[in-house]
């Protein structure tokens, strides 16, 4: 598939995908979908990459679903719609590697589902944050309401969902919606420098906190716990990184990885 909507730029085993609809906000059209979906599954595919970080292009990073393709939808096509996208932000908590959102303006609707699809994310100072969609008479459709909740607690999902407020920054971090903000010409600077630690790190060890973390927010405590002993048992003895981490430090040398 020819990319149109995504350009994807390699920079020391990092991808960094920036989504380019400028003149339409980056609002996220069927087009977007079908090409994350194939972005998502070749760079899986790449043992090569290490990070994922997805960008906007020009002063939003998404203002949401794209409305002009949703308006005359009925109501099978909504749902259908809201399925396809659900299961693409779905798709990036699958993947092995870490995927940061580098929000640069506005993430609004679809946009804030997408960031919070993200395994974390840093925002630039001039950043916008909303759940707008009940001044269009819709919800939420790309498991906004149900991600929303679990990152920032009941009360501020349901302000911000009933409300339709725009937020800045510093309500984001407050509210722990982002983690890190940064002036809007250092944002990627910076995101790097944080893959890069992310990397130089064991990446079996990566990989694992990212699927015990996110499986175990699905399931209760104690299976949680369960998954946990048996996914930490998984680094020990030889050949394996936790092996080789814990004799470097005895050794007060680096990990060979
Ligand atoms: N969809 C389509 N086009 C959009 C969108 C969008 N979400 N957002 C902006 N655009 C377009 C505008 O229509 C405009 O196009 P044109 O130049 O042809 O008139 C262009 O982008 C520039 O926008 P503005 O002129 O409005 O720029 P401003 O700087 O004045 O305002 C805003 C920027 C504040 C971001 C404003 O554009 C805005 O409010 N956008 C809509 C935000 C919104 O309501 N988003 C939520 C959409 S609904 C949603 O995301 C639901 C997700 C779940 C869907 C589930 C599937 C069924």
């Amino acid at each position: 598939m020819k990319y149109e909507i995504l350009n994807t730029e390699i920079v020391d085993s990092i991808a960094i995908v920036t989504i380019s609809r400028p003149k339409a906000m980056n609002a996220l059209n069927t087009r977007f979908f079908n090409e994350m979906d194939k972005l998502v599954t070749e760079i899986s595919n790449n043992k090569d990459i290490k990070v994922m970080i997805i960008t906007g292009d020009g002063k939003a990073f998404v203002a949401g679903a794209d409305i002009a393709e949703m308006v005359n939808k009925n109501g099978d096509e909504g749902s259908e719609f809201s399925r396809l996208g659900q299961n693409t932000f779905s798709s990036l908590g699958k993947m092995d590697i870490p995927v940061i959102a580098a929000i640069n303006g506005f993430a609004l609707g679809g946009g804030l589902e997408l960031a919070m699809g993200c395994d974390f994310r840093f925002a630039s100072t001039k950043s916008k944050f909303g759940q707008p969609e009940v001044s269009l008479g819709l919800i939420p459709g790309y498991a906004g309401t149900q991600r929303l909740p679990r990152l920032t607690g009941m009360g501020d999902a349901l302000y911000l969902l009933m409300t339709a407020d725009m937020i800045g920054t510093d309500e984001a971090l407050r509210i722990g919606l982002v983690q890190k903000v940064f002036e809007p010409e250092l944002l990627i600077e910076e995101t790097l420098k944080v893959a890069k630690i992310i990397i130089s790190k064991g990446s079996d060890s990566i990989k694992k906190v990212k699927q015990v973390v996110r499986q175990g927010m699905e399931m209760s405590f104690v299976d949680g716990e369960k998954l946990e002993a048996n996914q930490f048992g998984t680094l020990f003895g030889e050949g394996n990184q936790g092996k080789e981490g814990m004799t470097a430090f005895l050794e007060k040398r680096k990990p060979q990885w």
